[in-house]
């Protein structure tokens, strides 16, 4: 030690009192770690998780997103049948024009000749005294639902276009509906396939459907 700077005795021995300081406190983190029950729950619970994202990826052909509709309501996993509800609107589309057309349009031609399915769902007015036509296409909004198999389906059908419906909820219900009514319809989806819903005095477009998806992730 004679050779020794004093000073730098003293550096080393501050390093290794803070290095024992520094061990007891990794040996005790250690041993709450491994000891204490909230933090292997923690950990437990981490590994669920993880199992729970990979059950609930989807086989091929089950890919909702390919339907286009209804999809921020998908739920992230399909373990347990859920209640689903929709509200589902009268609604037609309007299509206005004139023969003479306007500042902002130009003029189109009535479709005279033009031959539209029977049943009331599609509606050609001729042009009246100042030359104005008009087309209209009945249809719900939405027109179709993806669900699955085993969820407690509940639909409000709302009567918003169109003073009079008549609908039908295939196998399920059949009612009149006015402008202005609220019918609510509730049911359990339990077979997989396709439910159709129409309105027979709008008909063959005034239709959906309620597609009932397996529930294969929860199986497997
Ligand atoms: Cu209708």
């Amino acid at each position: 030690m004679k050779n020794v700077p004093r000073k730098r005795v003293v550096t080393i021995a501050v390093a290794a009192v803070a290095a024992a300081i520094i061990t007891a406190i990794i040996a005790v983190g250690f041993g709450y770690n491994s000891n204490n029950g909230i933090s292997g729950n923690m950990n437990n619970n981490t590994l669920q998780q993880q199992l729970q994202k990979i059950s609930s990826i989807q086989p091929p052909g089950v890919n909702a997103a390919q339907n286009g509709q209804s999809i921020s309501a998908m739920p992230a996993t399909v373990a347990a049948p859920e209640n689903r509800t929709f509200w589902i609107k009268t609604v037609h589309l309007d299509g206005n024009a004139n023969i003479n057309g306007d500042t902002k349009h130009p003029p189109e031609p009535f479709p005279a000749n033009t031959t539209y399915p029977k049943g009331g769902g599609f509606v050609l007015s001729p042009p009246d005294k100042t030359g104005a036509w008009n087309f209209r296409a009945f249809t719900f909004e939405p027109s179709q639902i993806i669900v699955y198999q085993g969820d407690r389906i509940t639909l409000n059908f709302v009567g918003v276009q169109g003073p009079n419906h008549f609908i039908d909820v295939s196998g399920i219900a059949t009612f009149p509906l006015k402008r202005g009514e609220i019918h609510t319809v509730t049911f359990i989806a339990d077979k997989a396939g396709t439910i159709n819903y129409t309105c027979h005095i709008h008909m063959p477009n005034m239709a959906g459907e309620i597609l009932v998806l397996p529930r294969l992730a929860a199986a497997q």
